[in-house]
């Protein structure tokens, strides 16, 4: 047992995932009810920029689910080095031992000190990826040969640790069921998806087939993209595996595309990369699509962030422009749906400027509802863990939002495999997932 680890141990009852949902890692922290408290800690006593104050967790086989807040509105993953960093320290069976160092963006099984864990074997998904007081995470500790009834301890180390280690019983497993469709509730919906393609994949010969195996599962009206570097080669290959009955139109901006078979219009705007277009839809209905690539990287407070900020505010404007658009009156009253890689990892108040506009956040899940991060790295050694870059924003007073969610193939059954015609590896043709979202037009008369 690690020696930072008080020899007092909580023996917390823990609710069981049989009597409870399991929490959803969204970023959203209403599914983590007082039932799943575990441990609190004094406020101020952390020795740099993490401060714990309360600690829930639950289990589910070998599945630990943990939310903590931390004192102050900060990225988890990155920052400035006076921050120190937060470790979560799991006592395993058999004296093994789990460290997760959320700043050094480390696992590390105590068997073997000189390696990080991929997150991908962990199973590892932790949100929000903006800065935030609050954070949830799952990870699987399957690989330690972990058993139901096995007890486990949790403590925190670095900037604040708890005053006693918490004992956790885990829980049997209660498999959760998985969606096989992807139809839209409604047909008269219209459906908009979404995906940075990572470096080109729409013309990657290694990529392109599972690329548009994604698109044709999709099933979506609209498709919108990000990272098609190269206009000659994104219209090429669009027209080869952009699935449209007829003729797909196309707009390309500076690495963001929009292709349909509904009709197209470009227009322009003041933000760099972007691609915006209006759609008629097949009532007639104009809808402005906006396919956006946000500034990367960075933390809160950073150069990046700063200048993703100055971006949104871009679009904002960009949008409200397009509203007063005279020759175009029409388009005051146009749906807009703002899609794409908003490279969210520094803080939120690029997204809330976009609220302040007029628009709104659609969350979208995994098929199995589990968790909401739409980029994961492709390769073992990546030390960024799962995260939620990509998204999309609507505007509601125009749009109800109909259901949307993200394809994630590894996730699937053999039968949605099948049913789907796709296969298992076609989402590691990028390292984002494709985001697939359904709206309705509301009617201008409120009445009706
Ligand atoms: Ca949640
Ligand atoms: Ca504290």
């Amino acid at each position: 047992m690690n020696t930072q680890f008080r020899l007092a141990l909580i023996l917390a009852c823990l609710p069981s995932a049989a009597r409870a949902e399991l929490p959803t890692i969204d970023g959203v922290f209403s599914d983590w009810g007082e039932q799943y408290s575990v441990a609190s800690d004094e406020q101020g006593d952390a020795i740099a920029s993490f401060d714990l104050s309360k600690v829930s967790a639950v289990t589910n086989g070998s599945e630990l689910y943990v939310h903590f807040d931390i004192g102050s509105e900060i990225n988890l993953q990155s920052g400035i080095e006076s921050d120190g960093t937060l470790r979560l320290e799991i006592a395993l069976p058999r004296r093994q031992e789990l460290t997760i160092d959320f700043r050094k963006r480390t696992a590390i099984s105590s068997a073997d000190p000189n390696q990080s864990i991929p997150w991908s074997e962990l199973g590892f998904a932790c949100l929000p990826t903006f800065a935030s007081e609050r954070y949830e995470l799952r990870l699987d500790l399957q690989m330690f040969n972990v058993q139901p009834d096995d007890r486990i301890q949790l403590n925190f180390s670095g900037s604040d640790q708890l005053d006693q280690a918490v004992s956790i019983v885990l829980q049997k497993r209660h498999p959760r069921s998985l969606k096989s469709t992807f139809a839209k509730s409604d047909t008269s919906n219209f459906r908009i998806a979404n995906l940075n393609t990572l470096r080109q994949g729409m013309s990657n010969n290694d990529r392109s087939g599972s690329i548009k195996r994604l698109l044709a599962a999709a099933k979506a009206d609209i498709f919108c993209f990000q990272e098609e570097w190269d206009e000659t080669a994104f219209r090429k290959a669009a027209a080869q595996i952009v699935p449209t009955e007829g003729q797909v139109n196309l707009h390309w901006s500076n690495g963001c595309g929009i292709a349909s078979s509904l009709p197209l219009e470009p227009i322009a705007m003041e933000l760099d990369r972007c691609a915006a277009a209006i759609i008629e839809l097949p009532n007639s209905k104009p809808l402005v699509v906006i396919s956006v690539h946000l500034k990367c990287c960075g933390f809160t407070g950073s150069r990046e962030d700063l200048a993703r900020v100055q971006q949104a505010k871009q679009l904002a404007a960009g949008i409200q422009k397009i509203r007063n658009r005279e020759a175009s009156r029409e388009l005051a009253d146009a749906g807009v749906v703002v899609i794409g890689d908003y490279n969210l990892v520094g803080s939120r108040k690029p997204l809330d400027i976009l609220e302040t506009a007029g628009l709104s956040e659609l969350l979208l899940l995994g098929v199995d509802k589990r968790a909401a991060f739409t980029w994961r790295g492709l390769r073992k050694e990546e030390s960024f863990w799962p995260g939620r870059l990509d998204l999309v924003t609507y505007d509601h007073a125009t749009l109800r939002p109909a259901g949307g969610f993200l394809i994630d193939t590894s996730s699937l059954s053999k039968k949605s495999l099948r049913d789907l015609r796709l296969l298992a590896h076609d989402s590691e043709a990028s390292d984002h997932l494709m985001m697939v979202a359904d709206f309705h037009v509301r009617s201008v008369n409120p009445s009706q």
